[in-house]
């Protein structure tokens, strides 16, 4: 039962490595930077590539965002109140999105028009670690709300990403989480080779650093 279970397992990782690997040479042939936005429900992911998005039109670059969610058109709907073009990507029963959802959409968007393509998976730190899109980058959002051991429980997504970002640091005090914990935990998980930004949406701290650190 366990061997049938990992060859599956093994199947469907490698169908979606491939799947990616063409979603990211299409995005390359149009000109077109990608980031894979992952993290918890409520982290702030939308919060976040709508404040980013806003930032970078500022500067004459065109985003565009796939909004991905199990079912509803929320965060897209806020991403366009904002300005912001997004296509929806609702996974139906998937708990994470994954290359052959995001390549459908990419069929569906004009390509030559983006510059930079914001991909907000669905809320989870577990699964979607597992299934890479084709994008250039992949960052993990966390908030202090969330309590002082995501790093220490979530070891994966941590490692299957390019950047962190510690989110909500205006209210780290008022649930009594100590910001230093969580970047102490990242830096020993990480080795101190990849970086984790502490920064707020609501206040805008740290949002220029998350722009530079994404080559952006
Ligand atoms: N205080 C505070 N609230 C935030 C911040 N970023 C997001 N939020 C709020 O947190 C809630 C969840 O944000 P959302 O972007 O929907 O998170 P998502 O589920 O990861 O997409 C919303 O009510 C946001 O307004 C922040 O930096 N500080
Ligand atoms: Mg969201
Ligand atoms: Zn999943």
């Amino acid at each position: 039962m366990h061997n049938i279970t990992v060859g599956m397992e093994y199947d469907v990782l490698k169908e979606n490595s491939s799947i990616a690997n063409a979603n990211y040479e299409l995005m390359k042939d149009h000109g077109v930077t990608s980031v894979d936005f992952m993290g918890s429900i409520g982290a702030g992911k939308t919060a976040l590539i709508i404040a980013l998005a806003e930032r970078l039109r500022e500067k004459g670059v065109r985003v565009h965002a796939i909004a991905g969610d199990v079912t509803g058109t929320d965060d897209m709907d806020r991403m366009a109140a904002s300005g912001l073009e997004a296509t929806n990507c609702n996974t139906g029963k998937e708990c994470h999105l994954d290359a052959h959802m995001v390549g459908e959409r990419l069929k569906a968007i004009d390509l030559d028009t983006v510059d930079v393509l914001f991909i907000e998976n669905v809320g989870n730190l577990v699964c979607p670690a597992d299934f890479p899109l084709g994008t250039d980058m992949r960052v993990v959002v966390i908030s202090t709300t969330e309590g002082d051991d995501m790093v220490r429980k979530h070891h994966d997504i941590f490692i299957h990403s390019d950047l962190a970002i510690l989110n909500k640091m205006d209210i780290a005090d008022a649930v009594g989480v100590d910001p230093d914990v969580i970047l102490r935990d990242y830096e020993k998980l990480t080795g101190g080779r990849k970086e984790m930004i502490p920064c707020s949406v609501r206040t805008g701290e740290g949002l220029d650093r998350v722009i530079e650190a994404l080559g952006l």
